[in-house]
């Protein structure tokens, strides 16, 4: 890991990146497409653990951002990262961390997955970086992936603000060759001289809040005069392109023959470069908005020309001139730039692999916890809703199974079955996983049992967080049913179950007596991921 130059996934990148800036700490709870930052600064801790990085990985992203919060109110510099729905679970923490300010770096990379490869949906983290009026850094390749992260805790420490790090899947999961910068060490401890801003009092809060809004126009100048956010200027050409991310990549590829004539503007550091946009929108009579994800930079540019009294026309995802949903590729690009198509511009595989419903491993827990869960529900189709959570037990939707009915974001199982139970459900029933009940599934079910709800929590606990690749979950096995009975749960409705074909009957007993009970019952069905084991 200290040679000069290595082929890194953007992923990794980041994580070099956030180990070559002097980190303290890496906070995190996995999601694709984020998950192989943390792994690689794992690996590097294992094989360099000397200075100490903190990198285990957090009960959920809230927390995650908080321990950064905390890190960087004593002066040390920290990586969060997490898939972009975990930007939702950290926004209470993100949102206010733009207030109180950092002391060290905070930078929190946020990976979103146009295409929903693996997510509920396709959000868009730039517009959480301006939610909170915070520097968004958006890199088109895994070298800027690592110059960015560097640059970002710069620019975090000089403003005294958290950076927002976004990349989509496919730079997060694709490989090149990074060249390295200088690693420098980590920041000594320093214990703030004030603690006003760190304590979010409104009378302490208004002045923060002002001070970020004064921060804004230093932070325009920044992204105007930053080498990350790249004019290119041709003389007489009609058409200005402004672009980031992948998007870059797929027009270049396009265009690289000299083919079509046109000025760039690439975007790669937020909020948007106010000179940088004129200068563009000067020099040509039609602007083409080519981004990944929402149509952010499009949404804004209107507003810019009118403020300058530029009248150029704007195309790009609002006038369908492309998509709005999926990720962006060289074809559809090219088609938005008016090319025509060319032969094996799209990697067609249809041909190539046969399409196949994602499935659960053979011998997987989940599979013998469904067959028993089918057969107690059985002639209680009309009065029962199995709620389900997110992990590999939600593959319980497709057929041989289908036994769930529900899945909205980690944690929600609980709450709906319970909402469904007080509101008149005869068998609500929640399943979740381990890593899901630690992340958000406490709060709930502590509700459900205080309020006395009649639903039955199923917890499958196969000792991993097994969708992501079998990270460790803080909270599970004995530790997990210590934690529930603590909860206060009446100990004859806390059950246990071994989920294998040979307790099969014994485990449809315990899901029938358990589903007439009316009060909170939770079955644990203990056994370990097969690909773990
Ligand atoms: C807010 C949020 N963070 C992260 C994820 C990514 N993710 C999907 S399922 C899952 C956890 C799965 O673990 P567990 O509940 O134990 O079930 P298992 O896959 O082991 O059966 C995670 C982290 C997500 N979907 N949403
Ligand atoms: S990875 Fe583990 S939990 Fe997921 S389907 Fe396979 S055996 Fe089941």
């Amino acid at each position: 890991m200290s040679s000069e130059s290595m082929a890194l996934l953007g992923d990794e990148a980041i994580a070099m990146g956030a180990i070559h800036s002097g980190i303290s700490a890496a906070y995190a709870y996995p999601g694709t497409p984020a998950t192989e930052i943390q792994e690689a600064i794992q690996k590097y801790v294992a094989a360099y653990p000397d200075p100490k990085i903190n990198s285990a990985w957090s009960i959920n992203e809230k927390v995650a951002m908080e321990e950064a919060v905390g890190a960087s109110l004593i002066g040390k510099r920290s990586l969060v990262n997490m898939k972009h729905v975990g930007v939702n679970v950290a926004a209470d923490p993100f949102m206010n961390a733009a207030i109180t300010g950092c002391g060290g770096g905070i930078v929190i990379a946020a990976a979103d997955d146009p295409s929903m490869h693996s997510s509920q949906n396709e959000q868009d983290s730039r517009y959480y970086a301006d939610f909170a009026k915070i520097p968004c850094f958006e890199p088109s390749n895994q070298q800027q992936a690592y110059d960015m992260t560097r640059e970002a805790f710069d620019i975090a420490e000089k403003y005294e603000v958290p950076i927002l790090l976004r990349l989509t899947t496919r730079l997060a999961h694709t490989r090149a060759r990074v060249s390295f910068a200088k690693p420098r060490g980590q920041n000594e401890l320093k214990l703030p001289d004030n603690f006003k801003k760190w304590t979010l009092l409104p009378s302490n809060a208004r002045p923060q809040y002002k001070k970020l809004l004064q921060k804004q126009k230093d932070l325009i100048a920044y992204s105007d005069a930053s080498a990350f956010n790249e004019l290119k200027i041709t003389k007489g050409s009609k058409l200005g392109i402004i672009t980031s991310g992948l998007g870059y990549n797929y027009l270049m590829e396009n265009i690289q023959d000299g083919s079509i004539e046109c000025s760039i503007l690439r975007i790669g550091v937020y909020p948007l470069p106010e000179k940088k946009i004129k200068e563009l929108a000067s020099s040509c009579q039609e602007i083409l908005v080519i981004e990944e994800g929402y149509p952010y930079i499009e949404r804004y540019l209107p507003s810019y020309l009118m403020r300058f009294g530029i009248n150029v026309s704007v195309k790009g995802k609002l006038d369908g001139t492309l998509p709005e949903q999926g990720e962006l590729t060289p074809g559809i690009v090219r088609a938005a730039l008016g090319m025509g198509s060319l032969e094996n511009c799209e990697s067609d595989t249809s041909g190539l692999v046969r399409p196949r419903p994602p499935a659960l491993c053979k011998g997987c827990p989940h599979h013998d916890t469904y067959l028993a869960l089918n057969e107690a529900l059985k002639g209680k189709e009309k009065e029962r809703i199995v709620f389900s959570d997110i992990g590999c037990y939600t593959l319980g939707a497709y057929p041989p199974y289908e036994t769930i009915h529900s899945c909205l974001c980690m944690g929600a199982s609980i709450s709906m079955a319970k909402a469904a139970a007080e509101n008149g459900l005869k068998y609500a029933v929640a399943v979740i996983g381990d890593s899901t009940f630690d992340h958000s599934g406490i709060t709930p079910l502590l509700e459900g049992i205080k309020r006395e709800n009649p639903f039955t929590v199923v917890i499958v606990d196969n000792s991993t967080t097994a969708m992501t690749g079998g990270q460790d979950t803080i909270c599970g096995e004995t530790a997990l049913e210590k934690l529930v009975v603590g909860m206060g749960i009446d100990q004859k409705h806390l059950r246990r179950i071994i989920p294998l074909p040979k307790q099969h009957e014994q485990n449809v007993k315990v899901f029938e007596e358990e589903l007439e009970y009316a009060g909170p019952s939770v079955i644990i069905a203990l056994r370990k991921c097969i690909q773990i084991k």
